[in-house]
């Protein structure tokens, strides 16, 4: 793959010859550069991606996405740094290589991520920067953007697939699951309540994990929302139920340490602040009474995810072995329950 880059990077509308392309480990889904072009004595760093054609069936609807977004936002005094692609030598968000679709995004200095939250000032700060992107598109029409996955939290659908893997899954691992699926099954009673509500459709994240806030290395500000590839219209209750799940926990979703996967109390108080403080005062009653279950709902919807995907043998999330997706949904379960008995 590496040797390829240059010659990709050849076809964006960018100065500068190829110096290095380094491998960015991050996220389950996308393949991630982090690319150095120079010209003359300047050095210039990129994120050069590979989308996931497997998951995102319409690369070029999710490019759409994330332009119109951020020129929208470039329009505004959108406070933070605002991720633009590259365009191609032929004027499109993206280069096509046979069945490869990439794009290459600015690299904003001096930032890091987090896999999870240390501080109550962490969560606040990210939680106030997902809250700040959904209020000033306020007036972004959220219908218009594309459904770059389509039912994407539909959580009875995520359900219905569920049910149908534990029916035709791997056997052997339908019995390694038993009281994972046992488990899921007695939360169903939590579809209910997302289906009998009407709530304001908005341009979501969707994905609003810690790790898609990029943070100042120096003075540990939040500066810019990535990873833009789930912009859809939807109820803001996923992104909050998202952070929720994501940043109260003391290990993230991979570890199996059980004992450690609860919420914090003081980072859930946190980030409700800091999102509804960066909302500025565009959340709506029902939407502030419902967010505590929107955090339920979307820990119940990810351990459904990574079930169903253990039982169809690992089609969707890489893995690193094995029991991973196992893990991850035991793991979650840990979390929902712990959310569940503060509630
Ligand atoms: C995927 O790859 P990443 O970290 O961006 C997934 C999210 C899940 C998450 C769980 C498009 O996100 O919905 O919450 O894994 N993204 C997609 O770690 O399915
Ligand atoms: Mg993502």
């Amino acid at each position: 793959m590496l040797e390829k880059l240059p010659f990709i990077l050849r076809q964006f509308q960018v100065k500068g010859e190829f110096v290095k392309a380094v491998p960015i480990e991050v996220g389950h889904i996308n393949s991630t550069y982090q690319v150095t072009l120079q010209e003359g004595q300047n050095k210039t760093l990129f994120v050069l991606q590979k989308i996931n054609t497997h998951i995102f069936k319409k690369p070029m609807e999710v490019m759409d996405n994330i332009a119109n977004v951020g020129l929208f936002l470039a329009k505004k005094s959108y406070p933070k740094e605002i991720l633009i692609p590259f365009k191609s030598i032929d004027n499109q968000f993206a280069v096509i290589d046979g069945s490869d679709y990439w794009r290459l995004f600015p690299f904003i200095q001096n930032t890091l991520t987090y896999n999870q939250v240390d501080t109550a000032e962490q969560a606040y700060a990210a939680a106030y920067a997902f809250g700040e992107y959904t209020n000033y598109l306020n007036d972004y029409e959220a219908n218009s953007l594309h459904k770059t996955i389509p039912h994407f939290h539909n959580t009875s659908l995520r359900y219905q697939q569920f049910l149908a893997a534990t029916k035709n899954g791997v056997g052997e691992r339908k019995n390694k699951a038993k009281e994972a699926i046992d488990k899921l099954l007695n939360y169903q009673y939590l579809l209910t309540t997302i289906k009998q509500v009407k709530l304001p459709l908005r341009v979501t994240h969707n994905d609003t994990k810690i790790n898609n806030i990029l943070f100042d290395k120096t003075n540990g500000e939040a500066v810019c929302v990535i990873d833009l590839d789930t912009l859809m219209p939807d109820t803001l209750l996923y992104d909050y139920g998202d952070m929720v799940r994501t940043f109260t926990p003391p290990l993230d979703e991979n570890s199996d340490d059980f004992d450690q996967i609860y919420i914090r109390e003081e980072m859930l108080s946190a980030l409700t602040e800091g999102y509804i403080a960066g909302l500025d005062g565009k959340l709506t009653a029902i939407e502030k009474e419902l967010l505590s279950y929107g955090g339920q709902l979307t820990i119940f919807e990810q351990a459904l995810r990574f079930l169903t995907d253990y039982l169809q043998g690992d089609i969707y999330y890489k893995v690193g072995n094995e029991e991973q997706n196992l893990v991850r949904t035991k793991n979650q379960l840990c979390l929902l329950e712990s959310l569940i008995k503060l509630a």
